[in-house]
């Protein structure tokens, strides 16, 4: 190991010291990223062995209509655009039962912030998805989401989560983050709750026993620094309420966006946030390798850099392939197992909880 910056980050790893800054910065600026993905492997590998995982789901995007108008997002439309829609939750329900995903596992639901619906409406929606399917996980709703469906009730979010949670939410995805900065969040997102309310909520979630992801949106106008300060803040929120399930790294899309000019993170970008992220966030049970936005291959090379998990079937992704993401809308269960297999490691079904399913579940 030639870097110097790397190899105190290694012999820091070697003690059990937790990364800070400077350690998060050597690790983004080394050129030796074999290096740098030896240790998040071995980290990995501490943690899962050589498990990698993935689960049986479903995306469900309910409306593209959106308040909030992020630079960064090719997906929200005003309501009277010719191509905005709104899935009813009856609609919402067909559509999983048509899934052909078998036993589906889970759904994950995530939307626009639309000005005009009610929290009947969110409620309406879990309720149906939960009819529709017995024994299917919900994850839905970002924490951007539940400021917005609170603020429309003129409740708090815990009172919001409450309900939601009586209604067959069983997990918050983790949009809606994008980076815990102020400068970018000007810039790029200046409609949406800062990151402490994005944290507060979910801590909120945490302490009501509803699990919940992170994601980071990076390789856009982000500065190493912030890129960094962003897992150090999850890592705090972690040691406080410790309900994320998993962290997801997801590198920008750049098409159909007015940052297209930008183009996105490269493949060695994104395999030094993913390690890095592995090494930083000591407390989170899992990194995903979204293969949605990474590729497929890049995906089965970020197993070797510290994910563990694939995510899942996914059947209809829109939000990256509105910018312009080339992947396939939905994997098989066979194809996510053969990027597994292929890699060098064993493909494990999971639930949403991250609790690996026995065989005979698992067929
Ligand atoms: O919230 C929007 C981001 C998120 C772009 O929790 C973009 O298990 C890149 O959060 N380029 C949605 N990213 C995806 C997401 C997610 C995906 C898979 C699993 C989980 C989970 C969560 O995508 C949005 C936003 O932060 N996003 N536009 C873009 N152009």
């Amino acid at each position: 190991m030639a870097d110097s910056g790397l190899k105190r980050v290694a012999k820091k790893l070697e003690q059990g010291l937790r990364l800070n800054l400077e350690d998060g910065l050597s690790c983004l600026g080394t050129p030796d990223l074999v290096g740098l993905g030896r240790l998040a492997l071995a980290k990995r590998k501490d943690m899962h062995g050589m498990k990698a995982s993935f689960i049986r789901n479903f995306h469900l995007n309910y409306t593209n209509v959106c308040a909030n108008q992020c630079t960064f997002c090719a997906f929200h439309r005003p309501q009277e655009a010719p191509d905005s829609f709104l899935i009813e939750p009856g609609e919402a329900a067909r559509r999983i039962l048509s899934s052909p995903v078998e036993p589906l596992r889970e759904v994950h639901v995530v939307g626009g912030c639309h000005p005009g619906l009610d929290l009947g409406y969110y409620l309406g929606l879990l309720k149906s998805l939960k009819q529709a399917r017995a024994g299917v996980n919900v994850k839905a709703f970002t924490a951007v989401e539940v400021d917005h469906m609170a603020a429309k009730a003129g409740i708090s979010a815990r009172e919001c989560l409450i309900e939601l949670k009586e209604a067959g939410l069983d997990a918050l995805p983790g949009g809606g983050a994008e980076v815990f900065s102020a400068r970018l969040r000007q810039l790029l997102f200046p409609r949406k709750p800062d990151a402490r309310r994005w944290l507060q909520i979910h801590g909120e979630a945490h302490s009501l026993g509803i699990p919940t992801n992170a994601t980071l949106l990076f390789g856009h106008l982000e500065t190493p620094q912030e890129l960094v300060e962003h897992l150090l803040r999850l890592r705090e929120q972690q040691d406080g309420t410790g309900g994320f399930q998993a962290f997801i790294p997801l590198p920008f899309q750049a098409r159909n966006t007015p940052l297209a000019h930008l183009g996105g993170p490269s493949g060695v970008e994104i395999l030094k946030v993913i390690a890095t992220s592995r090494l930083i966030l000591d407390n989170f049970p899992s990194i995903k390798a979204y293969w949605v936005m990474l590729g497929t291959r890049l995906s089965q090379v970020a197993l070797h850099f510290g994910a563990d998990d694939l995510e899942g079937t996914i059947v209809h992704e829109q939000i990256a392939h509105e910018a312009g993401a080339e992947t396939a809308r939905g994997l098989t269960v066979e194809q996510l197992r053969g990027l597994i297999e292929e890699a060098g490691f064993q493909a494990v079904e999971r639930d949403s909880f991250h609790r690996p399913l026995v065989e005979e579940q698992a067929s």
